[in-house]
């Protein structure tokens, strides 16, 4: 049996998130499909969003703080930096990718790849506000990531596993990949970000290889 139960629809990026935590310390996980908005989720997650963890009696919900108990709860190499600036720079990158990177970056990519596939049109106008938003979120991005750091500092933090999946996503869109063209450091950082074995292992990984064959085709 898992050592955690994840509640959650299976192509959530704050799913993905707590499942590379959970991968990168060693803990096994299972997914518990839940569908959105029932008496049991509600009951799960007040405010019924994904992912909600459970291990043993512990029922914890927000990425961040299910992150963090998986981080110190379990044995193997730390995800949080040792140093109190470090930590403040973790918690401030995870901040900004809550509040910005994901409303912008992970709604570019539904816009621009999924709603196309359901036959949906695209939100011109938001394409219009994000593409004079992300400039900033990818140039600070890529100046965090400068000389290949992490974006606490020189080792991966729980912050890179917050902006992983939206970057990955993105840069699938058009614009995405004209912006990473354009900031080798977080291109750097991205394909760092693949090579490890977390990825390799993850449910993330096989969505993404399913958006790259689509795009492809
Ligand atoms: N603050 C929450 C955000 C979670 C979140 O927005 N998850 C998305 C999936 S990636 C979700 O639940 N979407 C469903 C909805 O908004 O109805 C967290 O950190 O866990």
């Amino acid at each position: 049996m898992a050592t955690i139960i994840f509640h959650s629809m299976p192509d959530s990026a704050y799913l993905w998130t707590a499942m590379l935590v959970a991968a990168e310390k060693g803990v096994s996980y299972e997914l518990q499909p839940l569908t959105l908005g029932s008496p049991e989720h509600l009951k799960l997650h007040p405010f019924g969003k994904m992912p909600v963890m459970q291990h043993g009696d512990a029922i914890l919900f927000e990425t961040m703080a299910i992150a963090h108990y998986i981080d110190a709860a379990f044995d193997g190499p730390s995800l949080e930096p040792a140093d109190a600036l470090g930590q403040a720079n973790m918690w401030r990158w995870i901040g900004m990718v809550n509040s910005y990177v994901f409303p912008t970056m992970n709604r570019f990519m539904k816009e621009r790849l999924v709603k196309p596939l359901w036959g949906i049109e695209t939100d011109k106008a938001f394409i219009e506000t994000a593409l004079t938003q992300l400039p900033l979120q990818m140039r600070l991005i890529d100046e965090a990531t400068a000389g290949g750091k992490f974006l606490a500092g020189d080792c991966v933090s729980i912050a890179d596993f917050f902006l992983f999946p939206h970057l990955l996503f993105f840069g699938l869109t058009d614009e995405g990949k004209a912006f990473l063209e354009a900031h080798g450091n977080a291109m750097a950082w991205l394909e760092r970000m693949m090579a490890r074995q977390s990825f390799a292992q993850s449910p993330m990984n096989e969505a993404y290889r399913l958006f790259v064959a689509r795009n492809a085709a």
